[in-house]
Parts: C-alpha cells; sequence; structure tokens
C-alpha cells in the first residue's frame, strides 16, 4: 500500500467512526434527518375545528407509524398566503393543506361547479358527492392537472352572511351596495356579486379588522369560522342564506406522496381521513348550537326568503361562462346524488 493510499484508508475509517459515534450520542437528531417532512400551511386559526384536524393528523401518524414523519402545522397563513397552497405544493415548497374548490377552479375549471351557490344540498350531500363516483373522476383531474392529490373532504360548513350594522334583508335585492367581503378570487367574487352584493377581495386574516374599522359591511363564512375567527364581536346580523356548503379537501403535494412507499401512502391517507372525521363531526354538532350562542352575544340572527335566493343565485350561475364549461349531465348526476 502505498503512503497516501494508507492516508485515504485510515482518514475513511476514522470519519466512519466518527458518524457511528454521533448516531449513538444523537439518535434521535439522526432519526429526524431521515423522517419524511410533511409542512402543513392553513388560514386556520387555532380554535377552528380545521385547524385543529391537523393535530388529530399529526397523531395519527405518530401512532400508526412512529419516528417516520415530521409534521410541522403552520397556522393563520403564516407559511403562505391564502389561496397560495396549492402552487406551493406543485412547486414542492409545500407538501400539506386544505385547499378550497374556488382554489381548484382556477385550474380545473369544471370543478366551478362546487363554487356555485345552492347546488350541494347539505354536509351529508357533500360526502356522498365526493366519496362517490364524481369525486372519484373530478379528483383525478386535480391530480392530472395541479400536481397535488386530494386525500379526504372536510366539510367546512355551510355559509352564511354576516353584517356589521342590521338590516332587512329577506331576497338578494336588499344585498344592493353592500361592501361584501369574499376571499381574492374572481370565483369567489363572483358568488358574492350572485347574492346581489357588492364584492370586495380581502384575505381572512384581514376581516377583523375591515369590520371592525368599516372598510368592509359585511363577510360570509359558515358559523363555527365566525365564532372562531370571532367576528360576532365585530358584527351585528347574520343572516341565515345559507348559500353554499362549502368543502374544503386535505391534499398532499403529489411528489411527496410519490416519494413514500406504498404502507406509508396508505397511512397518510388514513390519517388525513381521521382529521377530516374529526373535523366533520365536531363542526356539525357545534354549527346546530352557534345561532343561541350568537344571539347571546346580541347579533340579530335572521331568515330570509332562502327560495328567492337560491333561484336568483342559481339563474345567475347557469348563465354564467362557468356554466359553459361544466361536464354535460354533472350538474344532473349531482342533483340525483342520494
Ligand atoms: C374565507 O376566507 O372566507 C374562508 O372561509 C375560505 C375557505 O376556503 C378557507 O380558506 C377558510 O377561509 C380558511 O381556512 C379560514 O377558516
Amino acid at each position: 500500500m502505498t503512503h497516501s493510499l494508507l492516508r485515504r484508508t485510515l482518514l475513511a475509517t476514522a470519519s466512519a467512526i466518527v458518524l457511528m459515534g454521533a448516531l449513538l450520542l444523537y439518535p434521535q437528531q439522526a432519526q429526524a434527518q431521515n423522517k419524511v417532512l410533511l409542512r402543513v400551511s392553513t388560514p386556520a386559526v387555532p380554535d377552528d375545528w380545521h385547524a385543529k384536524m391537523w393535530t388529530v393528523f399529526k397523531d395519527n401518524l405518530e401512532k400508526s407509524a412512529p419516528g417516520e414523519f415530521d409534521v410541522q402545522i403552520n397556522l393563520n397563513a403564516t407559511l403562505f398566503k391564502q389561496g397560495t397552497e396549492p402552487t406551493a405544493m406543485a412547486r414542492g415548497n409545500l407538501e400539506l393543506s386544505s385547499i378550497s374548490a374556488f382554489d381548484i377552479a382556477k385550474l380545473v375549471p369544471e370543478f366551478s361547479i362546487f363554487t356555485a351557490g345552492y347546488v350541494i344540498t347539505g354536509p351529508e350531500h357533500q360526502q356522498k358527492v365526493f366519496n362517490g363516483p364524481i369525486g372519484a373522476e373530478m379528483f383525478k383531474a386535480v391530480a392530472e392537472k395541479m400536481d397535488v392529490t386530494p386525500l379526504s373532504t372536510v366539510y367546512l360548513g355551510t355559509r352564511q352572511i354576516n353584517l356589521r350594522d342590521p338590516r332587512n334583508v329577506k331576497v338578494p335585492a336588499d344585498l344592493k351596495g353592500i361592501k361584501l367581503r369574499m376571499p381574492s378570487s374572481k370565483e369567489w367574487l363572483f358568488l358574492g356579486e350572485a347574492l346581489g352584493a357588492t364584492a370586495t377581495p380581502l384575505a381572512f386574516g384581514e376581516v377583523y379588522l375591515g369590520l371592525k374599522t368599516g372598510t368592509i359591511d359585511g363577510q360570509d363564512n359558515p358559523l363555527p369560522s365566525v365564532r372562531a375567527a370571532k367576528f360576532y364581536e365585530v358584527t351585528k346580523q347574520i343572516v341565515l342564506t345559507s348559500h353554499l356548503v362549502d368543502g374544503i379537501f386535505i391534499a398532499i403535494s403529489s411528489k411527496a406522496l410519490n416519494a413514500m412507499t406504498p404502507v406509508q401512502q396508505q397511512k397518510v391517507k388514513a390519517a388525513a381521513q381521521a382529521a377530516s372525521g374529526y373535523n366533520n363531526e365536531n363542526r356539525l354538532k357545534e354549527e346546530g348550537q352557534l345561532v343561541d350562542f350568537f344571539k347571546q352575544q346580541g347579533l340579530q340572527v335572521t331568515t330570509p326568503d332562502v327560495d328567492a335566493f337560491r333561484k336568483s343565485v342559481q339563474t345567475t350561475y347557469q348563465n354564467s361562462d362557468y356554466a359553459k364549461v361544466w361536464p354535460k349531465g354533472l350538474l344532473e348526476r349531482i342533483n340525483a346524488t342520494k
């Protein structure tokens, strides 16, 4: 053996010994490096069910695959701005989020059928549609066009209108001139306009202040989110329009999913199901109890002519460009799903 070869062999042996020593001394750090990183980003506030469900997701994975995953939960849109999550996931900068039909419709236009008011009729209908053949077809298109894979359907709740100042609202015309905050995309703004209001874009995190200062006259959200984000502190009325049975989808970057073993993929899917199950059960229960809570807080809770809202919103969508890209017969199939 030449002198230099001997030196290199000795050096390699020494580094191997140092590495083995480090692994023995710091097994946790070594393990952390091998863990599958799952970063979660959501605009949800900590006290909302679809924020808490991520802890269920994390705990479920920790039980089924101890030490295999490093789940990092980021709430309040601190990691990615609301609505930018799908792009971040497709680029590999984010692994998980809960994405809305509105986010999806930007890239999968036919998905806009689920952004239309009064299409899905209730939480059960929602689960049946998305857990059946329609969901399978639509999710396939999502995976193909967006590089993200939906894992489960989360009931966000039924959206209601929430106003800063009380107003007699019976039909859409009664919302004329109302600056109704909607999330920032044209699909959301269209829904606000279809309700008869002047839709004003604003991120979820800015709504409380907007209501407080009066830069907006109202907002729409499901009742559990009105409670969790404390919008009832800065508003005086809830109008029960029930205009959108809203769903979000726990989705994972396809790149991240494909890098896992089949067993890990199954465990991640099961954890997503457990998380949405937890949300759906608790949110539904709470949604049924909140009218009393808001009344106790001094808010007026009123019921408009929901049929008038339904007719007007449905006609607006049917006559829009959105309906032109809905696959033939899809609306009828959704309506027939029981
Ligand atoms: C909202 O901004 O009004 C909305 O309800 C839209 C949903 O798609 C979802 O992003 C939700 O906010 C956030 O998760 C905060 O609850």
